[in-house]
């Protein structure tokens, strides 16, 4: 990953329904009709007409992604993407799970979005393993940064310290990695 690449990511704590952003993403289910979690705290603050406009897009497949307006949120959208159900790892988890961010940037490039937020996808409900969803999360965000100008820059939005703690971790380790590849050792 580049090393300006890092400098446009950044770790936050706490609930991502207050961050003014241009866009925050949902870990939604495949009906985008609500549920708990992180969904269902974006539904509660953006209120109703958030659930209205979902029904008009009718779903959307795991891997896959759907933009709407914000409404009552301080974020301008939501980008609503579908993580995969860990099912082992051996169900094609990480390729979803790396698609579901690349597709989230790529409307948000669409869009002309600045700044994004996300959610550690697929790590409550969904079962996906903490560590390895972050490490999939870091590689997909970092290879489309590296390749494309907007957004410009991405939240990781943690929802305790602890998961804060591994995505730092991960960032930590990548500009090591940049560190001594520049001095060859
Ligand atoms: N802000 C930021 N992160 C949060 C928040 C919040 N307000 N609330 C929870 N998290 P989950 P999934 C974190 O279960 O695993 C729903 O019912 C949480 O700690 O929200 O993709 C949907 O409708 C965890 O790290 O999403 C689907 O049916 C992360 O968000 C299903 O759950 C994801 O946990 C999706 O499951």
């Amino acid at each position: 990953m580049k090393p300006e690449t890092l400098a446009r990511m950044a770790v936050v704590v706490g609930d991502i329904t207050e961050l003014d952003v241009d866009a925050i993403v949902n870990a939604a289910n495949s009906t985008l009709l609500g549920g708990g979690g992180v969904d269902g705290a974006i539904h509660r603050a953006a209120g109703p007409g958030l659930l209205e406009e979902c029904r008009l897009i009718g779903g959307c497949p795991t891997g896959e992604a759907r933009i709407t307006s914000g409404h009552r949120l301080k974020a301008r959208h939501v980008i609503h993407t579908v993580g995969p159900v860990w099912r082992g790892g051996t169900r094609g988890e990480r390729e979803l799970l790396q698609a579901c961010y690349r597709n989230s940037l790529a409307l948000a490039e669409r869009h002309g979005l600045e700044t994004i937020a996300f959610p550690a996808i697929s790590t409550g409900a969904y079962g996906y393993p903490k560590a390895a969803a972050c490490d999939a999360a870091v590689e997909a965000v970092g290879t489309w940064m590296d390749e494309h100008e907007l957004p410009h820059r991405v939240l990781f939005c943690c929802y305790d310290s602890e998961d804060a703690r591994l995505y730092r971790e991960r960032l930590q380790r990548e500009q090591d990695g940049n560190w001594s590849g520049r001095n060859g050792s």
